[in-house]
């Protein structure tokens, strides 16, 4: 197996010490760090994404393998930037105003941050100004809301109106999901996406890039 095989399936695994020990070895003999990034990390991640959509994995497994990927990812990132390696977008996300649920957005932080993307989380209860001026400063173009409460839905629906105010609809997407929300909500609001996991959110995210 090589080195980067063995990364993955220790990500997959969860074997935060062992990846972070193989990604510096690795490192070490002249391997680059975006190669490691996407053929042991974000493979290990995609992997995984690909598990939890089936049901074949579950949340603690994922949270698992994600403390993995972060352990290293804390090798590799004074390296990436060092070296230039761009993300493969910027996605602001956050649960949205009235909501504190946050188990669910961070599952999606970390599959996307897997993926290649580059994540500023608001956290939670954001305003639709919170989203809208994290969006602009960071030159993310795609807003990420989650949001668990019925309650809390129409929230998701103030950030497009905001969106569509400052003349940022079309420039900034916005994706959303969380448990009571549905692609007919998406279409309704005028949302440009929903997915309904974690796994599905990198999909998404990845479409709205291309579109
Ligand atoms: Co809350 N709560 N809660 N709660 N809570 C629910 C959501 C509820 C369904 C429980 C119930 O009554 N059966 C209910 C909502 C009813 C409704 O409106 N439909 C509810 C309620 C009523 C409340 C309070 C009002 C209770 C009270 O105080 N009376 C209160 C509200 C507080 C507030 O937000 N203002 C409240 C509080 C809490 C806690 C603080 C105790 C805690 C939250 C802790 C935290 O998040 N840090 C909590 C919890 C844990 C839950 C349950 C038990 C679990 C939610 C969860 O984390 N699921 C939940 C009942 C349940 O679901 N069984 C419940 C696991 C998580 C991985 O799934 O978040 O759906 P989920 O995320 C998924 C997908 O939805 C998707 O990907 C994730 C991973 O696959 N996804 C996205 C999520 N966001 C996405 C964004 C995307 C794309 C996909 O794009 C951007």
């Amino acid at each position: 197996m090589s080195t980067m095989q063995e990364i993955a399936e220790c990500l997959i695994k969860g074997q935060a010490p062992k990846v972070k020990e193989l990604v510096q070895c690795a490192i070490n003999n002249g391997v680059t760090p975006g190669q490691v990034l996407t053929e042991g990390l974000i493979a290990g991640m995609n992997v995984i994404g690909e598990r939890f959509k089936k049901n074949e994995v579950y949340v603690p497994e994922v949270l698992i393998a994600a403390r993995a990927m972060h352990a290293g990812l804390g090798v590799l990132k004074p390296l990436l930037a060092a070296a230039g390696v761009e993300p493969i977008g910027k996605v602001v996300i956050g649960t949205v105003k009235g909501d504190l649920h946050d188990i669910g957005k961070n599952l999606v932080c970390m599959m996307l941050e897997g993926a290649g993307f580059q994540v500023i989380d608001c956290g939670i209860d954001c305003t639709p100004e919170k989203f809208i001026k994290a969006a602009t400063d960071n030159g993310a173009t795609i807003i990420g809301m989650s949001a668990l409460l019925t309650t809390t839905m129409p929230s998701m629906k103030a950030v497009c109106e905001a969106l569509a105010q400052a003349g940022l609809k079309g420039k900034i997407k916005t994706m959303i999901g969380g448990a009571p929300v549905t692609q007919r909500y998406a279409d309704e609001i005028g949302a440009d996406g929903y997915a309904p996991d974690a796994a599905s959110a990198v999909d998404i995210a990845k479409q709205l890039m291309r579109n």
